[in-house]
């Protein structure tokens, strides 16, 4: 697919500008990670962590963190969940165990680095076929175009969906989208 209608492009419109406090600390965890992922996925994890962090303590609690882990893709166990506070969580007056930014964006980082690319694919399928029925329609790709304010005619929208459409039943199924990105 061209770059213009990837999830990146999806996404990118609601990311908040970061605050002080998390900028500085975002920095100076690039600095100290050796995993390369791209800007792109950096702002993700952000916007996970700022999104989820409801009390805004600048921390993540255990169920902060797995709905925050579970807007990047990563359905964690309890069991997961529970080894990460005993191993990078901070311990507070309370006694309760908290994730700053820092441990979320490595331990986020790593699992992204690690993802497989064709999950990623279903992933960004899935972000298109906002109805679920497994198939990427006209109405699906008008209203994503419509959504990022794309200035895109029916017309070029169809022939999207036509160069896609390898079976000709008039959508685009997982597997041509998956096909197609791969190919
Ligand atoms: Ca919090
Ligand atoms: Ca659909
Ligand atoms: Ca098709």
């Amino acid at each position: 697919m061209s770059g213009r209608y990837n999830s990146g492009s999806l996404k990118s419109k609601s990311i908040p500008s970061p605050n002080r406090r998390h900028q500085s600390q975002t920095a100076a965890t690039s600095s100290s990670t050796n995993v390369s992922i791209t800007e792109q996925q950096r702002q993700e994890i952000y916007e996970a962590f700022s999104l989820f962090d409801l009390n805004s303590d600048g921390f993540l609690d255990y169920h902060e963190m797995k709905v925050a882990f579970r807007a990047l893709g990563f359905e964690l166990t309890k069991k997961e969940l529970l080894s990460i506070l005993e191993t990078f969580g901070e311990e507070q007056e309370n006694g309760k165990r908290l994730i700053n930014y820092e441990n979320f964006y490595r331990i986020s980082a790593t699992k992204i680095l690690e993802r497989d690319p064709i999950e990623e694919l279903k992933r960004a399928f899935a972000l298109f076929d906002e109805d679920g029925d497994g198939l990427i329609t006209f109405d699906n790709l008008k209203k994503v175009v419509e959504e990022l304010g794309e200035d895109i005619s029916d017309e070029d929208i169809y022939k999207m969906i036509d160069e896609f459409d390898l079976d000709e039943d008039g959508g685009i199924n997982e597997q041509e989208f998956i096909d197609i990105c791969t190919e």
